[in-house]
This record gives structure tokens, C-alpha cells and sequence, in this order.
């Protein structure tokens, strides 16, 4: 294999583990836990794993003898920088507790589990991949794991290769299903131990316990990056505005943390929208106003970030696509018999009256992406929808009108970027490298202490690594039921932008000033060797979540 010299050079990088993870490790037990919400139901569900206390690693004298372990992993959904290293940590913890576990890598996600497919991560394959991005070494996969059936296949290759403990590596939805096997397992008596590790560049897999999910840290430093020099492209031949898209899902955490660290001249919050009951006209006047005002000012360019999953939260777009989801989750075999340009009359004929007007009202393309099939879990593929294009369009037609009533003035040309895939294998920022071997040893150690239904955790994330706090968060602790395919479901609670939390009020105390002046932020590509105040930041997220910068 053809190596870059950031390659060779990173290969030989040791990512940082807490002070507790680095010689002999006791867990130590706290109070018992309840589920974020619906706490009966959460509790009849999960007889076996619900309540059971949050765990602490410490470092202790007493060295404890341990029993090689055979041990599975599993990446699921998106790719999200850091995964291998997440994968190393648990490598090299299961030998630290005995040179005779092996680990074992199931192929491309989930479905791996339930076919069979499946490798051994050897000594040598873990060298190839330490501190790389991407999810390759085994491949990711959306195969959802729910019913007993794959819950027993699995259990089928678990049993065939000794695998006593399986760690998944995912996001919301994935560490939900993680905590079901666990139960099931638990429930059967299978004497096998489920894992979670939370993963995801959306950054919405977090807690009072889980400070942040890995990814996002590095995805948000390299959009940031390209978004910088979109800006200093714009501010050189002041011709264009730029309508970036930035993956990121239901929540805008990717967006916010972008402009944090970019300063452009709008970046729209979808839970804000939500929140001041925006209809998709306020949202297109408010972006046009910026633009006339900067054109009276002389400046007929500038930069808009558009977080991926603003039309979800548009609140007369989300009671349309929720029924749609219902409509599509018990009509699907219907209307996948309906021809494609039949398709749109055929909803509209379907939908309520006021959810029908409102799909009528949107252009062909953006109406027949809805459609669209869902993914495993059941959400719109919002990735799919060019919302950004809607909006400079849209824009366009407003700053038409205005133009002809002589409210204004300037010139509008746009340009469209859509920035998600870019990020998601990016090399792990020097953060993602340690925080995710520090999660994938913290496994190990949950692994060591007999638990199953934990997610692994690091805490204190920007204090210096030494002193970060690593342990295990019961999963059920983070369930509440939602509705999904049309049935009451038990997951983890998503975490939106809070609009009361301190990323949000900066970025809110400034952006009327990001609006009028051009004082763009080049944020430059990660660092990964040099000054520490250069290679080690975590992202602005998290440094004001945790009150380090004001
Ligand atoms: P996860 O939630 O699985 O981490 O995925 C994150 C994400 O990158 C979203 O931001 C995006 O909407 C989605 O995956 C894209 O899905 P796909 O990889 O299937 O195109």
C-alpha cells in the first residue's frame, strides 16, 4: 500500500489515554440510574439493563488477573474520523488484560454480525490503521439490528468464534439497537456483553455523560477549513454569495460550530427556526435582507451556511413529513407501484388538506426527494435534499421582486456547496486520535469488569488528556419512546443546539455584526505536529459547553 508521508508520520503518533487507563484499572460504581424520560415504559422494556449505576475508571496498585477474551467489533452508519482508533484502544486494552484475547471484526456494519462476515484484527492489520481515517479496516454498514431472528444469528458466529463481548461503534439509532441486543442477550442468558462507543460527525450523541461524540471534532475543523477559504475566495472577487450545505442531519451542531470557528455572514440554526415558528418565507426574507443590506453597503457577495436537516424543522414541513413518514411506512408497497410521474398528484390526493397544499407548494425536485426511500432507521435522507439550492432560488426571486418595487439594488449571483463526505474519513484531528483510543481502552475496561448495555465514556474532555475522566454510562440512562415507522419506540434522545447554551447565545451575540462586516475567520487546515494551541484545540463546541472560553 502506497503511503503519504502524513501517513508514515502519523503511524508512529501514541494517542494520549486518561491517567486512569494507563497502568492497573478499578471501576468504581455510582448511583443507580433512571432514563432520560418514560421511565416506566423504558424500565419494562429493559428488565435486565435498566437502572444500573454509572461506572468510573480509577487507577489503582492491585494488579487483577484476567482471562483472554475473545471480543467482536461492529462500525455502524456513517463514517466518522477516529473509528480505527477507537478500534486500536480496544485492541490493545483486551491484550493489556491478557496477550491472548483476539479481536474480531465483523464486515461492513451490522449485517456482518448477522452473515457471518468477519476477520480477525491482527497486531499487524491494527499497525496499518493507527490514527487513520476512514471506517476500512472492516467496513461500516446501516443494517438495523432488531428482530430476534438477527439477534440470534449473531449470537450463532458470536458462540462459534468464543466471543464474549461485542462493541458497536455508532451513533443514536445504532447504540439504541446496541442496548436491545444487550438486553436480549441478557434476557437469554447468552453470557455475551454489549459495548456502545458513541460515533458520529453530527455531534448529537450527547449527554450530561457524553460530552461529544468522536468525528465531529475533526469534520467541523475540515468543513471550517474549506468553508475559510470559500471566504477568502468570496472577499477576493466579491462576485458571489456562496449557499454552503453542511451535513450534520437532524441537528445543526455541524453548521453552528462551523460559524463559530468561520464567521460568515449567515448561518441558520434549524432549532432556532423551529423554535420562532419560521415558515420557509421568513427564512428566505431574512437571508435576502442581509443580502440587500450588504449590497447597499457596496458588497454583493458573502457566505451562508445551511445546516443539512433545516427543512425538518421548517414547523410546517415537519408536520408534512411527519405524516408522510406514516403515510409512506404503512402505504410503501402501494406506492412503489405508482408510476414516478404520477407520484406527486398520488400524495397530494393522500395527504390532509393543509400538509397537501404545503407539498404542492415546493418545487418538483425538493417534493419528490421526500419521497425518497428512508433509511434503516426510518429518517428522511436529508442528505438527498438540495436545500441549499432551494434557498439561493428562492432568495433570487425575492431580490427580484424587491428590485422591481427599487428596495434593491445589487447583484446576485450564488454558488452551491454541499459539505458532508468531505470530512467524514478526514485523518483524526490530534483530539479525535486520543479521545477515541481513550474510548475504545475505556471499552476494554467496561469489557474487564463484566458490564453489557454500556456506552464507554471520557469525560473532562478539555482538560489535557491526562486528566480526562474515562468510565461507562448505562445506555437506557439516555432513552426516551419516540415514534418511528409509526410505532412508539424506545431510543436515545437525540441532542439538538440547545438555544439556551453558550455556543448558541455567542454565536447569536455576534451574528448581526458577521452579517454587516466581512470579518471572515481562516481556521486552515488541522494541524497535527507543532504548537499546542495550534494542534490541540477542541472544537468551540465543547470549549464553550464546558465554560473555557467565553
Ligand atoms: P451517522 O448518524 O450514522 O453517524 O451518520 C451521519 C451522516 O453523515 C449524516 O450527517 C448524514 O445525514 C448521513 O450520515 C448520510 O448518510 P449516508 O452515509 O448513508 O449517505
Amino acid at each position: 500500500m502506497t503511503k503519504s508521508a502524513l501517513q508514515i508520520a502519523r503511524a508512529c503518533y501514541q494517542p494520549k489515554l486518561p491517567k486512569a487507563l494507563k497502568g492497573h484499572v478499578k471501576a468504581v460504581g455510582g448511583e443507580a440510574t433512571q432514563s432520560v424520560a418514560d421511565q416506566e415504559d423504558i424500565k419494562r422494556l429493559f428488565p435486565n439493563t435498566y437502572g444500573m449505576p454509572l461506572i468510573t475508571f480509577e487507577a489503582t496498585d492491585e494488579a487483577a488477573g484476567f482471562p483472554p477474551v475473545n471480543v467482536g467489533v461492529i462500525l455502524s452508519g456513517g463514517q466518522a474520523p477516529g473509528g480505527h482508533n477507537v478500534i486500536s484502544g480496544l485492541f490493545d486494552g483486551i491484550k493489556k488484560l491478557n496477550p491472548q484475547s483476539r479481536l474480531y471484526g465483523f464486515i461492513l456494519g451490522p449485517g456482518g454480525l448477522v452473515d457471518h462476515n468477519y476477520k480477525e484484527l491482527t497486531a499487524d492489520i491494527i499497525d496499518e490503521y493507527r490514527n487513520t481515517g476512514g471506517f476500512d479496516i472492516i467496513g461500516s454498514g446501516r443494517t438495523k439490528l432488531e428482530t430476534v431472528d438477527q439477534f440470534e444469528k449473531g449470537y450463532e458466529i458470536l458462540k462459534e468464534l468464543d466471543i464474549k463481548a461485542l462493541v458497536i461503534i455508532g451513533g443514536d439509532d445504532s447504540n439504541t439497537n446496541a442496548c436491545v441486543l444487550a438486553e436480549y442477550y441478557a434476557a437469554q442468558g447468552y453470557g455475551v456483553q454489549v459495548i456502545g462507543c458513541p460515533k458520529t460527525i453530527d455531534g448529537d450523541l450527547k449527554n450530561a455523560m457524553i460530552e461529544t461524540s468522536f468525528g465531529f471534532d475533526t469534520a467541523c475543523k475540515t468543513y471550517a477549513e474549506v468553508i475559510g477559504n470559500i471566504q477568502r475566495d468570496c472577499n477576493s472577487a466579491r462576485k458571489y454569495w456562496h449557499f454552503i450545505k453542511l451535513m450534520g442531519r437532524s441537528a445543526s451542531h455541524i453548521a453552528l460550530e462551523c460559524a463559530l470557528q468561520t464567521q460568515p455572514n449567515v448561518c441558520l440554526v434549524s432549532e432556532e427556526v423551529e423554535a420562532r415558528n419560521m415558515s420557509l418565507d421568513d427564512i428566505v426574507t431574512y437571508i435576502a435582507g442581509i443580502v440587500a443590506m450588504r449590497a447597499e453597503r457596496g458588497d454583493n457577495f458573502g457566505t451562508v451556511l445551511v445546516p443539512e436537516g433545516l427543512i425538518e424543522f421548517i414547523p410546517a414541513m415537519k408536520r408534512l413529513i411527519a405524516e408522510l413518514n406514516d403515510f409512506l411506512a404503512s402505504n410503501a408497497a402501494e406506492f412503489a407501484h405508482i408510476k414516478k410521474s404520477h407520484q406527486r398528484d398520488y400524495i397530494i390526493s393522500k395527504l390532509t388538506p393543509d400538509n397537501a397544499a404545503v407539498y404542492a407548494s415546493l418545487p418538483e425536485g425538493v417534493a419528490r426527494q421526500l419521497t425518497l426511500d428512508r433509511d434503516p432507521h426510518g429518517n428522511v435522507q436529508v442528505s438527498l435534499i438540495e436545500t441549499e439550492k432551494l434557498l439561493s432560488e428562492m432568495v433570487g426571486t425575492k431580490l427580484a421582486a424587491w428590485k422591481a418595487e427599487g428596495r434593491y439594488k445589487g447583484k446576485f449571483a450564488t454558488q452551491h456547496h454541499f459539505f458532508g463526505y468531505e470530512g467524514r474519513c478526514a485523518a483524526p484531528s490530534n483530539f479525535d486520535a486520543d479521545y477515541c483510543y481513550s474510548l475504545g481502552f475505556a471499552a476494554s475496561a467496561l469489557i474487564a469488569c463484566g458490564k453489557t448495555g454500556y456506552m464507554a465514556s471520557v469525560r473532562n474532555t478539555t482538560a489535557p488528556a491526562e486528566a480526562w475522566v474515562a468510565g461507562g454510562v448505562p445506555i437506557t440512562m439516555m432513552m426516551n419512546m419516540e415514534r418511528r415507522h409509526g410505532e412508539m419506540k424506545p431510543v436515545i434522545q437525540k441532542a439538538l443546539v440547545d438555544l439556551n447554551g453558550a455556543p448558541f447565545k455567542t454565536f447569536a451575540a455576534q451574528r448581526e455584526r458577521w452579517a454587516r462586516e466581512t470579518d471572515y475567520v481562516y481556521p486552515g487546515p488541522i494541524q497535527y505536529f507543532g504548537p499546542t494551541e495550534v494542534c490541540d484545540q477542541p472544537s468551540k463546541t465543547l470549549q464553550l459547553e464546558q465554560g473555557v472560553v467565553k
